[in-house]
């Protein structure tokens, strides 16, 4: 298997994940805004819509977009990162899943871009109202997104959360926030990926 992944962006998670299976595809770098990959290939010949993560697996199929990478990868060894045969935690997993990236991710992704003045502050106050609503949900004191097991959604959390410091974006208000990002950030599967992808010191 080839993981498609650029150093530090939602293709982490499945670093991660791999990590906590005690798994390791071949990892191959890629540029995503020159869509060039480490061994000189036309990324978008990999994924036609130019993004990471893409899983390339051993057959040649190629997986892209997160919400069906991660549980594909959780799949490898059942019940490890995600709940296996009970329909309503499998439901959860993916409505974990797709808030992330479609809500919590899209609602970070404009500040790479930069966005000053007016422009940032509408988007803060869009990013807001998720951040509100994570803020909540680990608000009755559960330390993984799904409850009391690490599962491929707090992969994914930790990797979207941990943007904001880049973009001054503090979670001093937010405790619940500010304590997940810390504790899902000492796992050793996490500190190993940061560290695979230079990020370590940064983070
Ligand atoms: N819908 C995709 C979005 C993935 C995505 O936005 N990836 C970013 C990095 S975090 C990327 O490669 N952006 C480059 C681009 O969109 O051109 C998913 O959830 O997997």
């Amino acid at each position: 298997m080839k993981l498609y992944y650029s150093p530090g962006a939602c293709s982490m998670a499945s670093r991660i994940v791999f990590n906590e299976l005690g798994q390791q595809p071949e990892f191959v770098r890629t540029d995503i805004y020159a869509k060039r990959t480490e061994d000189g290939r036309d990324f978008r010949e990999i994924n036609p819509l130019g993004y990471v993560p893409a899983l390339e697996l051993d057959g040649g199929e190629v997986l892209i977009e997160n919400g069906a990478i991660l549980p594909y990868i959780a799949s490898l060894k059942p019940g490890a990162v995600a709940p296996s045969g009970d329909a309503l935690a499998e439901a959860k997993l993916h409505q974990a899943l797709a808030f992330l990236s479609s809500e919590l991710h899209k609602a970070f992704g404009p500040f790479f871009g930069k966005p000053e003045g007016a422009a940032r502050e509408a988007l803060l106050k869009r990013l807001d109202t998720r951040l509100d609503y994570v803020e909540q949900h680990f608000g009755d004191g559960r330390e993984y997104w799904l409850g009391d097991d690490f599962t491929v959604a707090d992969a994914l959390a930790f990797v979207i959360l941990s943007w904001a410091g880049h973009f001054g974006i503090s979670y001093a208000d937010r405790p619940n926030i500010a304590r997940y990002v810390e504790r899902i950030g000492r796992r050793e599967s996490v500190r190993k990926a940061l560290e695979a992808e230079g990020l370590l010191q940064a983070a």
